[in-house]
């Protein structure tokens, strides 16, 4: 017989106090993919491949994580051999890519999602550790955080794992496993916050406690292995077992 939705996420056991929330960043602090989907067509535009990454194609590139990763995965996937282009062009392609990201983010077109704020405020005031994991860029987290938040994102976070300091990126561990290191802290002191399937993965291979609260291009993939799940980030809509062992 199915579980329940919420006997499905109830609480896993052995968890100690929280110490330390770990965001994930693209659709999990803020709605970005839409103007990473939007960043990658303008730099193909200009550099005239003729590829266009509608929602639908975009949802199954987000199965791979990191722009550069997703670009290569689409370039042998889907490109003729005769159209396929080089790592150089890749490389390049991405930085362009970033560029026109970091452009949308400095113009505001992006957006915490509706609660993160008031969540990290009250985080940080119940005197919680708060780290960052993402396979994106630090300069991309950094631009984002600054547009978003009104502090400077060091005084905010202690620590952001981001995709440029790890050899793999989601779903393997590695950037879980280097807050967890970089903060000399157990898995079992933290807790995840996540919005996709290879972000879950990630996080739960580190062995960490995981809610997730899935974002536009997330809805309805299986996220069964979490230990929450939200359909907001505003504290009073979560799940009476999640709020205790956070005692927010
Ligand atoms: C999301 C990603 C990133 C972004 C694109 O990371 O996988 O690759 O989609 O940014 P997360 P880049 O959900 O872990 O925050 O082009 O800079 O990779
Ligand atoms: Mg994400």
């Amino acid at each position: 017989m199915k579980k329940k939705e919420s006997d499905r996420y109830r609480n896993c056991t052995g968890t100690k106090e929280v110490k330390c929330l770990i965001f994930d960043c693209d659709g999990t602090l803020a709605e970005t993919e839409e103007a990473h989907r939007n960043a990658f067509n303008k730099a193909f535009q200009s550099n005239k491949l003729g590829w266009n990454w509608d929602q639908h194609i975009y949802r199954r590139l987000l199965r791979v994580a990191g722009g550069k990763e997703r670009i290569q995965f689409y370039n042998n996937s889907f490109s003729s051999k005769s159209k396929q282009i080089s790592s150089k062009d890749i490389e390049e392609i991405h930085l362009q890519k970033t560029k026109f990201y970091m452009q949308s983010v400095s113009q505001g077109f992006v957006q915490l999602r509706p609660g993160i704020r008031e969540f990290l405020e009250k985080a940080k005031y119940n005197k919680k550790k708060l780290a960052i994991s993402t396979s994106t860029s630090r300069d991309n987290v950094i631009l984002l955080l600054k547009s978003c938040l009104n502090e400077n994102p060091e005084d905010v976070f202690s620590f952001i794992s981001t995709g440029d300091l790890v050899k793999k990126k989601k779903p393997s561990p590695d950037l879980y496993e280097l807050v967890l290191e970089e903060m000399n802290l157990m898995p079992e002191e933290c807790l995840a916050f996540e919005d996709s399937r290879i972000g879950l993965a990630s996080a739960k291979r580190a062995n960490i406690n995981t809610a997730v609260n899935p974002s536009r291009y997330s809805v309805g993939d299986n996220l069964d292995e979490a230990d929450y799940f939200l359909t907001s980030f505003l504290l009073e809509q979560f799940p009476k077992s999640l709020r205790r062992i956070l005692s927010l």
